[in-house]
This record gives structure tokens, C-alpha cells and sequence, in this order.
């Protein structure tokens, strides 16, 4: 019986990386701005674990000795936006001795709301450990339903409170950040996309929109292949949409601006993988060369309408829309695509103006 139980807390901890260790004597509390995981029990060591999910995770490890805690690795309970049922395993050993049987009670409560209150399941102090069903594959705390829905509906961080009390085999109680990650696009491919794809960007300021497959909780964004810290950021995923990101200026505009990123999974770590994207900075405005109007010939008496013809260039990204405005510069009038030649009224003054793929504007010009 004991190496079952043993075979059983291996592969949880295996999984998942997943190990916490309930000991006997509390930690210090932390302030509750940045909620810090804390345990207390009589329940010597405990693990605590998630079904294998990308959506869902409980990791970290808990040193003994309170004073090691800040070195810890970090503590939480994750899961995806969306996420509608949750199963925790849990394993415990006691010092109560062999023989001694009782039964567990699991309590789960997710931001000071209850989320689970199954039945206690019998377990029995067989050598260290506590034999009881909350390990088995079907078996643990399956949570389902609000306050689990309600709780994952948005992105966020909160406070998970669990506690297995096992009368006179133990008790272990975890209070632990509970963080709400956002869901992986199901419209993306993991990898990264500056401002969404696009071609030209005409600020250095830019959107980085990342897609992912599993629970994405940082990424280490850099200016640089080699990711030198000067040139590097590590970003906690904590919100939905996408990062803001600072391109660099570089004197020479013609070379593209290249993004690299590494994402880090709660279950797996850093991943080796780099994506990288990259996407040309045009800051020059694009310039109309001439506008010059062209009678509409001695045919139309009226005289209704005239041709406008407009040459214009840009550095880098093209010219790629315009705006033509009668009787002075209006810079609400309405935006088309770069045409060179444009029907406009038979009298008054008429001015233009030039956009580049990149968003610049040119001056306006009159025609003349
Ligand atoms: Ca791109
Ligand atoms: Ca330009």
C-alpha cells in the first residue's frame, strides 16, 4: 500500500512540477497588495496538484525554513480565462502512527467564496504517507460551476484558500495567489506579430500581439537576437490584448526593426524557441511634388468640373491614400486611395495632401 502511494505523489509531482509542502509551523503574512502564499497544518509535507491541462496549474515549491521563502520559487494557483472545471490532487504525510484511519475533508474557496464541499474521503496513516483516494486519477477535488466560472470570467489576480483537514492524521491549509491568465488566441499560431502584421509602422511605439499554447505567464521581449539585458524586458502576462513595446531608433531608417520573444509557461518554464518578427520604421513624411489643375477642356461649357494631377513620393513605405480638400485644408475630408489624377469643382481653390503605408502625413499643398 505504501509504495502505491508513493507511485501515485511521483507522478503528480512529476507532472507538473507541481510540490508544496505544508509545514508544521505557519509563515510570516504578507502584505496584501501582492498576496504571498502562506501555510500552516500539522500535515508535514503535502503536495498539491492540477490534472495535466494547459489551462490549469498549481505550481512552486515551499521551503521549510520560513527564512528561505522569498527565495522560493513563486507560488500560485493559474488558470486560463474561460477555464470550467478544475480537479486538484493533493497528497499528504503524517506523523500520525501506522494505523491510525480517519477521514479528509478538501475545502476549496476561490476569492473568500466556496468552491468545493464534496464529501471527507477516508485515509489511513499507512508508513508516512496519508492513503487516501485524492491522488487517484478520477479522484481529488473536482470543481465545476460558479464559483470556479465566476472566478475565471475575467483576467485577474486573487486569492485561493484550501484546506484538507484530516482530524487526527493532520491538517494542512495553503492560502496562495490565484491567477487568472489570459486565454491563448485560438486565431494564432505561437509567435509574435508587431502592431498586428502590418507593414510599416511610423512611430517606434508599437503593439505586440503574441499567440501562445499553453498557460503563457511571461515573455522576455528584446531589441536584440542575443537578448542582452540592456536591450530586454521581462513582461508579466497579467491583462488581455496586446504589449506595448519601444522599437529602436536606429540613424539608418532602411534597415527593419526586428522584435525577438521567449515566452515562459507556468507548467513547462522558459522555452528555448525565439520568435521574432520585424517591421520597417518610416518617420519621413511623404512630400506632394506637384498639384497642378487641368481645365476640363473647351467641351464642357459648364465648366462643372476640373482634374486635379498630383505626383507625390516617399522615402520608404509609398504613398498610399489622400485627402482632397475644397476651399482650404480640411483635415477631416474624406481619406481614399492615392489616385494621380481627381475630379474636383470647376472653381476655387483646391488642396491636397498625402498619406505613406506608414501613417505619415505630408503638408498640405494648394493646386495651383
Ligand atoms: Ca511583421
Ligand atoms: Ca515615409
Amino acid at each position: 500500500m505504501k509504495s502505491m502511494g508513493m507511485t501515485a505523489v511521483g507522478r503528480t509531482v512529476v507532472g507538473l512540477s507541481a510540490v508544496l509542502l505544508a509545514v508544521g509551523s505557519g509563515l510570516p503574512t504578507a502584505a496584501a497588495a501582492d498576496p504571498a502564499p502562506v501555510y500552516t497544518g500539522t500535515i508535514t509535507e503535502a503536495y498539491l496538484d492540477a490534472q495535466p491541462d494547459q489551462t490549469l496549474a498549481v505550481i512552486g515549491t515551499l521551503p521549510t525554513n520560513p527564512a528561505a521563502a522569498k527565495n522560493a520559487d513563486p507560488i500560485g494557483w493559474y488558470m486560463a480565462k474561460g477555464l470550467q472545471s478544475a480537479r486538484l490532487v493533493w497528497a499528504a504525510k503524517t506523523n500520525a502512527p501506522f494505523g491510525t484511519s480517519g477521514s479528509c475533508q478538501p475545502s476549496v474557496s476561490l476569492d473568500g467564496q466556496e468552491a468545493y464541499s464534496g464529501p471527507a474521503l477516508p485515509a489511513g496513516a499507512g508508513g508516512e504517507w496519508l492513503l487516501m483516494p485524492l491522488y487517484l486519477p478520477n479522484g481529488g477535488t473536482l470543481l465545476e460551476g460558479p464559483p470556479l466560472s465566476d472566478v475565471t470570467s475575467k483576467v485577474g489576480v486573487g486569492r485561493a484558500d484550501l484546506a484538507l483537514d484530516c482530524g487526527a492524521l493532520g491538517t494542512a491549509t495553503w492560502s496562495m495567489p490565484l491567477v487568472v491568465l489570459p486565454s491563448a488566441p485560438d486565431d494564432r499560431e505561437p509567435g509574435v506579430s508587431i502592431d498586428d502584421g502590418a507593414d510599416f509602422t511610423n512611430s517606434t511605439k508599437v503593439k505586440l500581439h503574441l499567440g501562445w499554447d499553453g498557460l503563457l505567464d511571461k515573455v522576455k521581449v528584446s531589441n536584440d537576437g542575443g537578448f542582452a539585458p540592456s536591450r530586454t524586458k521581462e513582461i508579466k502576462v497579467r491583462k488581455e490584448g496586446p504589449l506595448d513595446w519601444t522599437v529602436i531608433e536606429l540613424a539608418a531608417e532602411r534597415i527593419p526593426r526586428t522584435v525577438y520573444v521567449k515566452f515562459h509557461y507556468i507548467a513547462y518554464g522558459w522555452q528555448k524557441q525565439t520568435y521574432t518578427d520585424d517591421i520597417i520604421l518610416d518617420t519621413v513624411k511623404p512630400e506632394v511634388v506637384s498639384a497642378s489643375m487641368g481645365g476640363s477642356g473647351a467641351a464642357t461649357l459648364s465648366a462643372s468640373q476640373r482634374t486635379l494631377r498630383v505626383r507625390a513620393k516617399d522615402n520608404k513605405s509609398g504613398i498610399a491614400s489622400m485627402q482632397v480638400s475644397s476651399g482650404k485644408p480640411k483635415k477631416k475630408a474624406k481619406v481614399v486611395k492615392f489616385r494621380k489624377a481627381v475630379k474636383v469643382p470647376g472653381a476655387g481653390p483646391v488642396f491636397v495632401r498625402v498619406r505613406d503605408g506608414a501613417g505619415n502625413w505630408s503638408r498640405w499643398r494648394v493646386a495651383g
